[in-house]
């Protein structure tokens, strides 16, 4: 007679629950080609976080937020007095993002409670899925803000004074859509925290694997550049007369790409983020202001990269007698999860018969900070040709419910089953 089944192996999160919810989130905050923009403390991250509240207080988990607007629904244990296991990631999305880039952690985190409520299981340690408040760092710098306060990264002040494009501030900002809490920020500790993310890279896909093990994340530099010119007449101005900040910031473009070139394979730069003034087609970029973003897994390259562009940088300024400003607008060295965390998903996906690999998160997640505060991994799945921080990004059904199962599992190995 075959051996029935270890319990744990039928442990499995109901895919097409947590499927519907995710298309369901994606109706708030509709992109214009079929992904989502719901950018930080907009009315739509306020009308996606009211749902999220919803959902979580139907599933019996009562809510907390704190003064950076992070959210935390909780789950109650057998022993109230043991630390909580957290989950989750970050509703926010990029202004052209995709519908499952954290709002996959998000909503995973509410379906393994919803699972844990339908098998009728209790765990010793309490479960609190978490909505960390712009992870994106598109409206307000630097990305992973409000996870970067709560692990004493940032001062919860200077995060209240960041800015958007228009001039509104990050404390107005969460003022005006009502989700400023009343918790310290920081306060609450935490016994783990498992983030389930997409990869938004090509590697999963490619090798056919279903899970991604994270063992690492990159790290990141954030330069903003500041270049100053003349406007002038693109007319009638000589060539050899212009102070020629389009030019500049064209130049230095370039030598972010060759400085990332020279550091493979372990290397990443571009510059997405571009404002030229006065931005007419009859004048000459009096000012350009942009952000380098440098990226590697290994830290001697990631520094490396940021010092070769201060170097060059104000020599190419200095040739076409602009003047230049670097400011450094975000940062966090490469990064090493926990052992332990890390096993209890790779057990799990080895529990689960998942495909599974090792692997370094190029993007940056909240985890990436929290890690600095608790015992910290994270799980992912893979995503339709690595595409992300667009409106196509795709990933299938069976992928979200593999990396939930995942998570599942190694939350409930984590946190300990009582009866
Ligand atoms: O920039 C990042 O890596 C993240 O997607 N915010
Ligand atoms: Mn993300
Ligand atoms: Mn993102």
């Amino acid at each position: 007679m075959s051996q029935p089944a270890a319990p744990a192996e039928n442990m499995r999160i109901d895919g097409d629950r947590l499927w519907d919810s995710l298309m369901e989130m994606a109706k708030i905050g509709p992109g214009v080609a079929g992904g989502n923009n719901r950018q930080t403390l907009t009315d739509a991250d306020a009308e996606g976080r009211a749902l999220f509240q919803r959902w979580c207080e139907d599933a019996g988990c009562t809510m907390g937020v704190d003064r950076m607007g992070n959210m935390f629904a909780r789950r109650e244990g057998t022993d109230p007095e043991a630390l909580p296991v957290y989950v989750g990631s970050h509703l926010d999305t990029q202004p052209t993002g995709g519908k499952y880039d954290g709002v996959l952690g998000v909503l995973g985190g509410l379906e393994i409670v919803r699972t844990m409520n339908d098998l009728g299981i209790r765990t010793k340690h309490p479960i609190v899925v978490t909505n960390w408040t712009n992870e994106e760092g598109t409206r307000f710098a630097p990305a992973m803000l409000s996870s970067g306060v709560f692990a004493g990264i940032h001062d919860q002040d200077w995060a209240y004074g960041r800015t958007d494009a228009s001039g509104a501030s990050f404390g107005d900002e969460l003022e005006r859509i009502g989700w400023k809490g009343e918790e310290e920020v920081g306060a609450r500790k935490m016994h783990a925290f498992f983030e389930l993310h997409i990869e938004q890279g090509p590697i999963l896909e490619a090798e056919d694997t279903q899970i991604g093990i994270v063992t690492h994340g990159q790290g990141l530099w954030w330069l903003q550049v500041t270049l100053t010119g003349k406007d002038a007449h693109t007319g009638s101005t000589p060539m050899p007369l212009r102070c020629n900040a389009g030019l500049g910031m064209a130049r230095i473009i370039d030598k972010v790409h060759e400085i990332a070139m020279a550091n493979q394979p372990d290397a990443v730069g571009a510059v997405g983020h571009i404002d030229v003034y006065p931005n007419s087609r009859n004048v000459i970029p009096g000012k350009a202001v942009f952000t380098i973003d440098f990226r590697s897994p290994d830290l001697g390259k990631l520094d490396g990269m940021k010092a070769a562009l201060e170097e060059a940088a104000p020599a190419i300024a200095a040739e076409l007698g602009l003047g230049i400003e670097i400011e450094e607008a975000g940062h966090f060295d490469p990064v090493a999860f926990d052992e332990g965390c890390v096993t209890a998903l790779r057990d799990a996906a080895e529990r689960l018969g998942y495909s599974h690999m090792n692997i370094v998160s190029g993007a940056g997640h909240d985890a990436c900070w929290i890690n600095r505060v608790a015992p910290t991994a994270m799980v992912m799945c893979p995503c339709v040709d690595g595409l992300s921080h667009n409106e196509a990004e795709e990933i299938t059904k069976d992928w979200a419910k593999a990396g939930a199962d995942v998570l599942l599992h190694a939350v409930i190995e984590t946190a300990g089953v009582e009866g």
